[in-house]
């Protein structure tokens, strides 16, 4: 069968969940949050990641259906969470462009109840390369207004200049991981990050390092002044319940 009809089916069967990756504040290693990562419960192929069907999913047009989906299930995990007597500070998720295009986007996040701060938009830097477009820019003050955080995902692969930075005003920058692995020993990366942790500073944009993967990375990027840290030296993507399992243990 097609991979496609797979997909709408999954939909309904409700087989698609978010799974989700801890965030650390890099001072004091608490537990600052979690980004929320889609992943589909296939009745034959196990969990698949994204890479086997986001492609696919934008061509149909229904990644906005699945954003949608892993913000709900999102503010559920985190009521689920908060009963077993566990506190997430805020979760982020990951929007795509066709979301945020959407006209109906701010009508569908006023029925859910998400206090300032919860919540946090990943966008991609493409997606603010149509600064004209008159439905994002009113779509990105609109989700501010309602308290959700922007942040900039795979930051500096894209394509934002400082002065689409200082429109946009992020609540954060997260720093691709192409540039968080040499950061230790090449002194020219090093360099790179430390600046981007500079303007970030500068201009009251938090930093989070994304794929920190060991120890002596996650000490480093904490000289380097970066806020928050995530990655596979602390913990990979886990389900709802795993999620809750580890940081409970962790205290
Ligand atoms: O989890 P990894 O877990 O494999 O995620 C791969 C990519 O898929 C990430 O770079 C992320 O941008 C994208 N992604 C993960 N979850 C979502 C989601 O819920 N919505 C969208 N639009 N993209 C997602
Ligand atoms: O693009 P986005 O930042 O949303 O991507 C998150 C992706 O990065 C997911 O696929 C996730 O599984 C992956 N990831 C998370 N931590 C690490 C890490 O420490 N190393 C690597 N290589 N990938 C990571
Ligand atoms: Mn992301
Ligand atoms: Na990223």
């Amino acid at each position: 069968k097609r991979v496609a009809d797979e997909i709408l089916e999954g939909i309904e069967r409700d087989e698609f969940v978010p799974w989700y990756q801890p965030q650390f504040d890099a001072s004091t290693l608490a537990l600052a949050g979690v980004e929320a990562l889609i992943r589909w419960r296939h009745p034959r192929e196990g969990t698949l990641t994204p890479d086997r069907f986001l492609r696919i999913a934008e061509e149909l047009n229904v990644t906005a259906v699945l954003d949608r989906l892993v913000l709900e299930k999102s503010l559920a995990d985190r009521m689920r969470w908060a009963a077993a007597g566990l506190v997430v500070p805020k979760i982020s998720v990951n929007v795509s462009a066709k979301r945020l295009q959407d006209h109906e986007l701010l009508a569908s996040l006023q029925g859910l109840s998400i206090a300032p701060g919860q919540i946090s938009f990943e966008l991609v830097e493409s997606i603010f390369l149509d600064e004209s477009d008159d439905v994002v820019t009113a779509n990105i003050e609109g989700i501010k207004r309602l308290g959700i955080d922007i942040e900039i995902d795979d930051f500096g692969t894209g394509h934002t200049s400082i002065v689409s930075l200082l429109k946009i005003k992020p609540k954060r920058l997260k720093i691709d991981r192409q540039l968080v692995a040499p950061v230790i020993g090449a002194r020219r990366e090093q360099a790179l990050v430390r600046s981007i942790i500079d303007i970030g500073r500068s201009l009251g944009i938090e930093t989070v390092a994304e794929g920190v993967e060991t120890m002596a990375h996650a000490e480093m990027l904490g000289i380097l002044g970066c806020d928050l840290l995530q990655g596979y030296a602390f913990s990979r993507p886990l389900s709802s319940g795993d999620f809750l399992a580890f940081a409970t243990a962790k205290g």
